[in-house]
C-alpha cells in the first residue's frame, strides 16, 4: 500500500466505510479503506461488552441498498446483539468482495491537502498514501472517553472500557466489580455482569431514564412479512424524523391535550411494546417541557414500582428532561437493583475521591474491587476526526478550525478542507437517527457528488465559509426549538471536560435529506468547485 495513489481513501471499516467502498468502486474509482482494528465492524467491532445490543430493531438497522442482501440475511432477534451485527458486517465484506481493498491494523495519523495537485497526502502507520478524496467514515461514537480519575493508573485490578472491550471476553465470576457510568452501555452491561459477579457496585453520576427493550426472537412469519414489503418499510422509515419506527403507530396529539387516563394508557401500551417509540406516544414530548414531564413521571413511577429499597429508588430517580440525553433501552436494569449482590453509589452525594490500589474511594469510604468497568462513553462526533492531525488549505489544522466547536456545511464538508468528506459528521442528523439510514444517505450523496465532479472535469470541491456559517446557525436554530439543549449530554459535548458546548447533531432526517438533494440538484450550492 505504501506510496500508492488512490482516487479515494476511506478511513474506517464500519457500516459507513464498507458501503462507501462498495459504492465508489461501483463508480469506477480506485479506493482504499484504512482501518485501525484487526477486523471490520467499527463500533460493533469494539463494543463487545456483555449485553451489547443495538437499540434500533434489526430489520431496520441494516443496509437497504441491495435487495438480495436484505432478502437473504436472517436476523434472529428483534434487537440484534453485537456478535450478530459483527457477523452481518463480515458477511457484507465477503458478499461484495470488499476485503481486497481494505487494510486492517492501519491507523491514519495525519493528512495534509496539497493545493498543487488537489490531493491529500495521508500519513498512516503503514506509510504514506495519496488520494484525491479523503472520506472520514470514522464513526460518531468511536473515541472512548477514559475519564481522568485520580489514581486510576494505580489500580492493581483490571480496568476495562466498554468501548474497547477485550476480544476474548471477560469472566466476572467470583469477582467484585465496579461499573462507572449509567448510559446506554452501562445499562446494558450491568444486569448481565450482576448475574455472574460475586458483587457489583454501580457508580452513578446522573440517573438515566430507560425503557424496556422487550427483546425477543423474531418469528419466521414476522420476518417474511417484513421481507415481502421491505422497500416500502425502508421508504416509510426515511420519511420519519429518526429514520426508523414506521411499523409503530406514532402519536398524533399533544400529551397535554388528552386526559390523564388516556395519557397513562398510551405510555403503558408503549412501555409494554418496548423500544424507543415510547417517546413517539405524543407529538410534543421533545418540544414542550410540560408534555415531557408527563412521560418522565410515568418512568419514575415505574422505577418506584420496580425497585424495592426506598433509598435506591430515590437515587435512581432521573430529573432531567426525558430524551434530552439519549433514551436508554434495557433488559431488566431497574430489577437488577433488587439483587442482594448489587449496590448503587450516588456520585453526586458521595463523589469519587480517588481510585486506590484496591478499589474506589468515595467521600463515604472505600469499595474494594477486582475490576473497574468504565461505561463512560465517548468523545462523540468530533473525537475520532480530531484524533487525526488534518491540515487543509494554507496548512489550516482542523483542530484549530474547530477550536470553538465543529463547523461544517451539511455535516458533510468543511470550509478550508477541500475534497474532505465526513460521513454523518457534526451538523447532520446522524446520532439522532437510525445510523444506517443516515449513512446510506451520506454515502450515496458523496458518491454521486464525486461522480459528477469527475464527469464535469473538476478536481476540487470545498464548502464555502458563508455556507458553513449559515449552516451552523440553522442547526442551532433547529436544536433550540427542541428540549435537546437543556441537559449535559454528549450531543452537546458536555461529557468531555473542556470540549466546546455546541449541539452537534441536526434533529430531523427528512428535511435534511431533501436539502441535500436540492443542493446537489442546484450544482452543489454552497460548495466551490474547481479548478
Ligand atoms: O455513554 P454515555 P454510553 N465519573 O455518555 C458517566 C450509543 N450506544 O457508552 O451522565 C462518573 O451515554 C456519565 O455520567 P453523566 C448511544 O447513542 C448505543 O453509555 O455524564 N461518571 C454517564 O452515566 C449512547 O447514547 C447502544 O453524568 C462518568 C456514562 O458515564 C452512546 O452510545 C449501546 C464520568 C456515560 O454514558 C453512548 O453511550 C451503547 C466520570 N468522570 C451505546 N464520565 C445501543 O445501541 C462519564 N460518566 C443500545
Amino acid at each position: 500500500m505504501e506510496g500508492r495513489r488512490f482516487d479515494a481513501v476511506v478511513v474506517g471499516a464500519g457500516f459507513a466505510g464498507l458501503y462507501m467502498l462498495h459504492r465508489l468502486r461501483r463508480a469506477g474509482l480506485s479506493v482504499r479503506v484504512l482501518e485501525r482494528a484487526d477486523g471490520v465492524g467499527g463500533t460493533w467491532y469494539w463494543n463487545r461488552y456483555p449485553g451489547a445490543r443495538c437499540d434500533v430493531e434489526s430489520v431496520e438497522y441494516s443496509f437497504s441498498f441491495d435487495e438480495d442482501l436484505q432478502q437473504d440475511w436472517e436476523w434472529s432477534e428483534r434487537y440484534a446483539g453485537q456478535p450478530e451485527i459483527l457477523r452481518y458486517l463480515n458477511h457484507v465484506a465477503d458478499r461484495f468482495d470488499l476485503w481486497r481493498d481494505i487494510d486492517l491494523r492501519i491507523a491514519v495519523t495525519a493528512a495534509r491537502f496539497d493545493e498543487a495537485s488537489d490531493e491529500w497526502a495521508v500519513e498512516t502507520s503503514g506509510g504514506p498514501v495519496t488520494a484525491r478524496y479523503l472520506i472520514m467514515a470514522t464513526g460518531c461514537l468511536s473515541s472512548a472517553n477514559v475519564p481522568d480519575i485520580a489514581g486510576l493508573s494505580s489500580f492493581e485490578g483490571q480496568v476495562l472500557h466498554t468501548g474497547q472491550w477485550p476480544r476474548e471476553g471477560v469472566d466476572f465470576s467470583g469477582q467484585r466489580v465496579g461499573v462507572i457510568g449509567t448510559g446506554s452501555s452501562g445499562i446494558q452491561a450491568i444486569p448481565i455482569i450482576a448475574r455472574v459477579a460475586a458483587d457489583l457496585t454501580v457508580f452513578q453520576r446522573t440517573a438515566a431514564y430507560t425503557v424496556p427493550a422487550r427483546n425477543r426472537p423474531l418469528e419466521p412469519d414476522e420476518l417474511r412479512n417484513v421481507k415481502a414489503r421491505y422497500s416500502d418499510l425502508r421508504a416509510a422509515n426515511r420519511l420519519l424524523a429518526g429514520g426508523f419506527g414506521s411499523r409503530s403507530r406514532a402519536g398524533t396529539t399533544s400529551a397535554l391535550e388528552v386526559d390523564p387516563d388516556a395519557r397513562h394508557a398510551a405510555y403503558e401500551e408503549r412501555w409494554q411494546q418496548g423500544g424507543f417509540t415510547f417517546l413517539g406516544a405524543f407529538t410534543d414530548l421533545i418540544l414542550n417541557r410540560d408534555a415531557n414531564e408527563t412521560a418522565a413521571e410515568f418512568v419514575r413511577a415505574k422505577i418506584r414500582a420496580t425497585v424495592d429499597d426506598p433509598t435506591t429508588v430515590e437515587m435512581l430517580m432521573p430529573s432531567q428532561v426525558i430524551g434530552c440525553k439519549r433514551l436508554c433501552l434495557d433488559s431488566g436494569y431497574y430489577e437488577t437493583f433488587n439483587r442482594p449482590n448489587v449496590h448503587l453509589v450516588d456520585l453526586r452525594r458521595t463523589p469519587i475521591e480517588r481510585v486506590t490500589r484496591t478499589g474506589i474511594r468515595t467521600t463515604e469510604g472505600e469499595h474494594r474491587l477486582d475490576t473497574v468497568v468504565l461505561a463512560t462513553g465517548f468523545d462523540a462526533m468530533t473525537g475520532s476526526l480530531l484524533r487525526v492531525d488534518i491540515h487543509g488549505r494554507d496548512g489550516l489544522a482542523l483542530r484549530e478550525a474547530w477550536a470553538a466547536g465543529p463547523r461544517t456545511y451539511l455535516g458533510l464538508g468543511v470550509p478550508g478542507f477541500p475534497n474532505l468528506f465526513v460521513v454523518t459528521g457534526p451538523g447532520s442528523p446522524s446520532v439522532l437517527t437510525n445510523m444506517v439510514v443516515s449513512i446510506e444517505q451520506h454515502v450515496e450523496w458523496i458518491a454521486e457528488c464525486i461522480e459528477r465532479l469527475r464527469a464535469d472535469g473538476y478536481t476540487r470541491i470545498e464548502a464555502t465559509e458563508d455556507a458553513a456559517d449559515r449552516w451552523v446557525l440553522y442547526v442551532n436554530a433547529v436544536a433550540d426549538a427542541t428540549l435537546f439543549p437543556t441537559c449535559n449530554s454528549w450531543y452537546l459535548g458536555a461529557n468531555i471536560p473542556g470540549k466546546p458546548r455546541v449541539f452537534m447533531p441536526l434533529p430531523g432526517f427528512p428535511p435534511y435529506a431533501e436539502q441535500c438533494r436540492l443542493i446537489a440538484e442546484n450544482g452543489y450550492e454552497g460548495f466551490a468547485l474547481g479548478p
